[in-house]
């Protein structure tokens, strides 16, 4: 059952009564989202902004790690010279920009917070309830909200499983409609990765891995030992193919993977281990929906007595670095015309062969 939470504002401290929570302050938009006067300042000017989702913050982490994280992510992003604006829904409201407040309602879930993808937005919006946004409902409000860029831990997939199933992530179909940049650590093996990237082929999604190695990354280890699509080595190479994708004025989103950081990667392995046991108890069980996702994560979390937490924090925020840097290097790259990229930088990967696209291959090294 889901019920109408109490007013956000007895939640706040007395001296933070007022028209605005905390220090911050919003300004509605026509569609009727709510964005961060800092925010709406920054994109006016052209300044570099990401994007974060919240469901990771309600439904992929438990409290106080989500919100330190939620915290600790947003000031790494600052550092590179970009402004955070995580995404959430906040009584029926939803805000492109949360406060610390707010963070702090998401994170400590007292008040009923559904995961909220496309098709969700309506009801939640109705019932004036707390919503996590989903890589595919954070997409959305920030393509509205006029953000290009977003930095999460992993999308959504096809699961494994789903040729009877039929679970696919609205995420995928959500990357093929919305014109933005989402970056991640690739998908969880809780997913079948290959048929993860056909289905993005399918929907035109331009998918690039970001760093030496050409295989697509599977969020805890760095190579899931398929091939990705195409691949370059630097942050203003990334930040060139957004160019080019917003100079065609492409509708389809891009998925730029960045590898879990080697030094976190012997962690993944055990983590992949428990995967499989959880994948399976999944099965067993009589979970669906959108539950499945949270029900894998949290047995993973239990197996692993934590170890998956940790990689998990320490990937989200070399994304955070990451995407950052790209977000920086695209607004400088936003007014030039004529930029091209060096050709023997951005690899097509495929040319090697091109049927082992989205196939499993052995890793031939880095370079
Ligand atoms: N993968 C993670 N952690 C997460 C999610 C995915 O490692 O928290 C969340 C993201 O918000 C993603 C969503 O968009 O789960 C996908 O859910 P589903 O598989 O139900 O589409
Ligand atoms: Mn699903």
């Amino acid at each position: 059952m889901l019920h109408r939470g109490p007013s956000i504002f007895k939640l706040l401290k007395p001296s933070r009564l007022g028209f605005h929570l905390g220090s911050q302050k919003f300004q509605l938009s026509s569609s009727g989202i709510v964005i961060n006067k800092d925010v709406q300042e920054a994109l006016s000017f052209n300044q570099p902004v990401v994007a974060l989702e919240s469901t990771i913050i309600t439904h992929g982490m438990p409290y106080p790690l989500n919100i330190e994280t939620a915290i600790a992510v947003e000031s790494l992003i600052k550092k590179e010279g970009a402004l955070p604006a995580t995404i959430g829904i906040i009584e029926g409201k939803v805000y492109v920009g949360l406060s610390q407040e707010q963070l702090q309602i998401l994170a400590e879930k007292k008040i009923p917070c559904m995961k909220t993808s496309r098709r969700d937005f309506p009801y939640v919006m109705a019932k004036g309830i707390n919503g996590g946004t989903t890589v595919s409902g954070t997409m959305l409000v920030a393509q509205k909200a006029g953000i290009n860029l977003f930095v999460t831990g992993g999308i959504g997939g096809v699961h494994r499983g789903a040729e009877s199933s039929f679970d696919i992530s609205a995420d995928l179909t959500e990357l093929g409609r919305t014109p933005v940049t989402v970056v991640s650590a690739g998908v969880k093996s809780i997913l079948d990765v290959g048929r993860t990237l056909e289905y993005l082929e399918t929907q035109g999604v331009c998918v690039t891995v970001l760093g030496p190695n050409t295989t697509f990354p599977d969020f805890f280890t760095r190579d899931s030992g398929y091939e990705a699509p195409s691949h370059v080595d630097t942050p203003f190479l990334a930040a060139l193919m957004m160019k080019k994708w917003r100079d065609l004025d492409l509708k389809s989103g891009m998925l730029i993977a960045v590898p879990i950081p080697q030094e976190h990667e012997a962690e993944g392995q055990v983590v992949n281990d428990a995967i499989e046991i959880a994948v399976k108890e999944a099965a067993a069980s009589s979970v669906t929906g959108r539950e499945v996702t949270p029900f894998v994560l949290q047995k993973v979390l239990e197996i692993t007595q934590g170890e998956s937490l940790k990689s998990n924090v320490a990937l989200i925020k070399n994304n955070a670095i990451t995407g950052a840097q790209i977000s920086v290097e695209f607004s400088k790259l936003k007014d030039t015309s004529n930029s091209s990229m060096p050709v023997d930088t951005l690899r097509q990967v495929g040319s090697k062969s091109a049927s082992s696209i989205g196939r499993p291959v052995r890793f031939y090294g880095d370079g």
